[in-house]
């Protein structure tokens, strides 16, 4: 009797594991991103996309569209577009989601993370804490499956017009900043004139000088050759905006447990990829380390000489200049802390604090 329930028992396992996968696998499956392949961002997409196609023996095909195509231009809503199945994965910038998960302005609070003693060090307990946990929560209660972090990268301001070292060289500048509230805010308490704008159009309006200047990561303005325009860069890492890769629930859902296996794992290494590419040359080591490892090292890996060698004129700024830039934002990080939620914001600070060394 034993052993034939025994039997039973091995029988009702194996069947329940080896429940094969009902829906069709599409053709392709359509992945979102805003900026170009060439950034980190792209690569670190390509790469997931390359590699989830190799260990699928071709059977999942992710194509990557870059330059916001799949949101017509209207970064902002690729999240609801991936909700709602339109897009079936993206790799988004954090602050593309923040108008629908206030949460994610917690990477864009003005000199919160920028302010520790090591930046990465603090960006990367964060995700990796309880702050992360929250944030991942909020994400996927919202109807999105998370895979993985990769990294758009901490971002700098360039400008057409001199050299900016304190915030009165901000007043009255017309600054190109993405679509998310908490960034008028910032700008504003610097004296500057903050224009909401889509990446698909950035380019157009400097070229044109509609804008003065423009903040975001070394790695994805210089591909698209911001140095032709803005001969200035104030390097002051104000915020940073890891990147998620997610995938809409449904689709999530149509795979089968070990291809969902396969893909989330494929996630964590590109976002390692991508992460390492947006610090390559700015971090301590470690980045260039990784991808040395993975024998991957991408053409550029020094960036500020690189960036002198196109003519930009970089200000790295004192830790008294951060400073000034620091106060005169402090009162938009405290409004900015409680919309965040004083949960979270206190899970961040806590793990940052985690790993400042005594
Ligand atoms: O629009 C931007 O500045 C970019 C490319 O960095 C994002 O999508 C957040």
């Amino acid at each position: 009797m034993k052993k034939i329930v025994a039997l039973l028992i091995a029988v009702a396992v194996l069947c329940s594991v080896s429940v094969p996968a009902f829906a069709a696998y599409k053709d392709e499956y359509k992945l979102d991103i805003v900026p170009s392949l060439t950034t980190a961002w792209g690569m670190g997409a390509q790469y997931f996309a390359d590699l989830v196609k190799e260990r699928s023996g071709g059977k999942i095909n992710i194509k990557v569209y870059p330059g916001s195509q799949l949101t017509t231009g209207k970064q902002t809503n690729a999240f609801l577009l991936v909700r709602n199945g339109t897009i079936d994965f993206a790799v988004q910038s954090s602050i593309n989601y923040s108008p629908q998960l206030v949460e994610l302005n917690l990477f864009a609070l003005p000199f919160f993370i920028a302010n520790q003693p090591d930046r990465y060090a603090a960006l990367d307990a964060v995700k990796a804490g309880k702050a992360g946990e929250m944030v991942i929560k909020a994400i996927e209660d919202k109807g999105v499956k998370f895979l993985a972090f990769g990294e758009n990268g901490f971002r700098e301001l360039t400008n057409s017009k001199k050299a900016i070292r304190t915030p009165d060289d901000l007043t009255g500048m017309k600054i190109r900043v993405v679509g998310s509230p908490l960034f008028l805010d910032t700008f504003r308490a610097l004296g500057a004139n903050p224009v909401n704008m889509n990446w698909s159009d950035t380019m157009a309006a400097i070229q044109q000088g509609v804008v003065d200047g423009q903040e975001n990561p070394i790695s994805t303005f210089y591909p698209v050759k911001m140095h032709d325009y803005h001969k200035f860069m104030t390097d002051w890492h104000y915020v940073v905006d890891p990147t998620l890769y997610v995938v809409n629930p449904a689709v999530w859902a149509s795979f089968s447990a070990e291809d969902q296996k396969m893909i989330q794992e494929a996630a964590v290494e590109a976002g390692k990829y991508m992460i390492a590419l947006a610090r390559i040359g700015l971090d301590d080591g470690t980045a260039q380390k990784y991808l040395e490892s993975i024998g991957k090292v991408p053409e550029i890996t020094d960036w500020y000489g690189t960036l002198k060698s196109v003519g930009m004129d970089v200000a790295i700024l004192t830790p008294e200049e951060m400073k000034a830039f620091a106060d005169k934002t402090a009162p938009v990080l405290e409004a900015w802390k409680s919309k965040v939620g004083d949960e979270l914001v206190k899970a961040a600070e806590a793990d940052m604090a985690s790993v400042v060394k005594k």
